[in-house]
């Protein structure tokens, strides 16, 4: 079995929905810290969970009040995901290649975390972009054609000599449409479409950000994967 295959049976063990090795080789060394490879892979949140936000006002803010944030998917979601990430860094490091998990705690660890800008070098989206899976949305997450933005995800950056590919970014499909603005409860989104060139502080204000995921759940992509399985309102 072939190292990128021990990576994929690895992770679909771990029922990951998605898994893609990406070339970052071209980015600058502030990002890709000479990893000539991405390996990204995330999974989908569910129709069910979509809708009992998209029913529930104030969803994220009674489910911190009841203390119920552990039971929560998303969040039980992203644990996993970068679980995963540091157990895929040690499984690569133990085949003699170097690998950096890009966890939030290993971010944070190896002091790459700008918690007063609350951003990270290179971006789970950015390497997303690379894969080809979708577009920043106005609500400046990775919105996918058929998923919308119900995704956790993760990376490893790598040297292992794992086959890897770079598409150009899907372009975007908000057209006028402008339901996460409206829809976010404290005004966070300015209602930029991104480009490369635009900052992500001109698309959200993320220190006005509440994590509510509103922004995530209304989006018609998002609305759409989560109707697709009979869950229509
Ligand atoms: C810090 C953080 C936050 C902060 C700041 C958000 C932010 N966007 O920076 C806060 C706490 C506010 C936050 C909120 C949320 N977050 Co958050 N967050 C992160 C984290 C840990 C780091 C993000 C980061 O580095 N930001 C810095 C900025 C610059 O990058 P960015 O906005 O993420 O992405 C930009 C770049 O990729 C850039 N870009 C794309 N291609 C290229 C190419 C080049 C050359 C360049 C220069 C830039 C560039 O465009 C993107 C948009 O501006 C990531 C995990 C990770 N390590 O990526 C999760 C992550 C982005 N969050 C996620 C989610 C789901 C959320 C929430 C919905 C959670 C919730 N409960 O509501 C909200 C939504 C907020 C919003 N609408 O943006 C998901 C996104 C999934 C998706 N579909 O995109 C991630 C990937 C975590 C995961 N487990 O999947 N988050």
């Amino acid at each position: 079995m072939s190292l990128a295959e021990e990576i994929i049976a690895e992770l679909k063990k771990h029922d990951v929905d998605f898994i893609h090795f990406v070339d970052i080789s071209k980015l600058p060394e502030n990002l890709n810290k000479n990893f000539p490879v991405a390996i990204l892979f995330g999974i989908y949140l569910t129709p069910q969970y979509l809708k009992k936000i998209f029913d529930t006002p104030e969803f994220v803010k009674k489910m911190v009040q009841n203390d119920e944030t552990n039971q929560d998917e998303f969040h039980l979601k992203e644990i996993k995901t970068d679980g995963l990430a540091d157990f895929l860094a040690d499984l690569i490091q133990k085949k003699g290649f170097k690998a950096y998990s890009q966890s939030e705690k290993n971010i944070d660890k190896t002091g790459y975390y700008n918690k007063r800008e609350n951003r990270t070098p290179l971006p789970h989206k950015t390497i997303a972009l690379m894969a080809g899976l979708g577009w920043i949305g106005k609500n400046n997450l990775l919105v996918t054609p058929e998923f919308g933005s119900a995704i956790s995800m993760c990376t490893v950056l790598t040297n292992a000599p794992l086959k890897a590919e770079v598409h150009k970014p899907i372009d975007s499909k908000c057209g006028n449409c402008r339901i996460c603005i409206d829809k976010c409860p404290v005004d966070a989104l300015k209602g930029k479409a991104w480009d490369y060139s635009v900052p992500r502080d001109e698309i959200v204000d993320v220190y006005t950000c509440t994590t509510c995921t509103e922004c995530l759940v209304f989006c018609p992509f998002t609305q759409k994967y989560m109707n697709k399985n009979g869950s229509v309102p």
